[in-house]
């Protein structure tokens, strides 16, 4: 890998977003292809981050620092990628359900799914059924994420997916959930097609429903 590669690389994983934002733009006056810079160095760092935090050796702070820098970075190329055409390999939208407004955990998953090369719609939190599938709709999403904190709240979560089965539109997505109180018995309860536990088993299970669809 080039030098500069690497050293947005190590900025990012060290959560350095000022320095991710000028490596980025010298490796593209350098004449390094966005998409280069995206998948060698950029996603790949933010997949050793996934790693690291699934395996506890780093925690909640380090992954908001290095996602604020993978942000950093993703503001330049972003325009460069799309005049390009290079597209996400695919779309969700996450929100957490009506009532609840706990967001840290949701933010973490968004980011994750946005390293794994996703185009993340963010409906925010109090997420109404209304909500969820109008962005949805809009969006021509393949996954709709909920993210639930309290046990009352998780019960939000079978609701909205019984009322987008009494809507016949339950199957034009695929629905994970997860969130503190949330079990896979429980996505199973509600008919939830994926519990993942954290975000960068989130990550890992989108990127394989939209390469499977
Ligand atoms: Co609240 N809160 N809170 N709170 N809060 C909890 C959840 C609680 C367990 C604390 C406690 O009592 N021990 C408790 C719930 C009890 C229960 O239901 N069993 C609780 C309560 C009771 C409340 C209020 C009702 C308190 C009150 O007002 N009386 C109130 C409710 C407000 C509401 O939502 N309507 C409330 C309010 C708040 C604050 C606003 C103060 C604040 C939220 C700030 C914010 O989010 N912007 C807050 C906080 C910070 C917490 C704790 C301390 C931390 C939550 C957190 O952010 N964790 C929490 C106690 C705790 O969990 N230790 C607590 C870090 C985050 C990274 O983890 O969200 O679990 P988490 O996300 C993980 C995984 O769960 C997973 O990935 C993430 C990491 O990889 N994940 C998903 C999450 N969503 C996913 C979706 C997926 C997949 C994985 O797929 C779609």
């Amino acid at each position: 890998m080039s030098i500069i590669l690497e050293e947005i690389s190590e900025a990012l994983k060290k959560g350095k977003a000022k320095t991710v934002k000028e490596k980025v733009q010298q490796a593209i006056d350098e004449g390094i292809p966005p998409k280069t810079i995206l998948d060698d160095a950029m996603l790949k760092s933010m997949g050793e981050i996934g790693v690291k935090f699934k395996a506890n050796e780093i925690f909640v702070p380090e992954v908001l620092v290095a996602a604020r820098a993978l942000n950093a970075g993703l503001a330049i190329l972003e325009p460069l990628l799309a005049a390009q055409g290079i597209e996400p390999i695919g779309t969700a939208v996450i929100g957490t359900v009506r009532g609840d407004l706990h967001d840290i955990g949701k933010n973490l998953v968004a980011m994750m799914l946005r390293g794994a090369g996703l185009e993340v719609i963010d409906a925010g939190v109090d997420v109404s059924t209304d909500k969820f599938l109008e962005l949805a709709e809009q969006n021509n999403a393949q996954i709709i994420c909920m993210s639930s904190l309290l046990t009352t709240t998780m019960e939000a979560t079978g609701e909205i997916i019984k009322e987008m089965e009494d809507r016949g539109v339950r199957n034009k997505y695929k629905i994970m959930i997860g969130g503190a109180p949330v079990t896979a018995e429980f996505a199973k309860k509600v008919n939830a097609d994926y519990y993942t536990p954290d975000a960068a088993t989130a990550a890992e299970v989108a990127k394989e429903i939209v390469s499977s669809h």
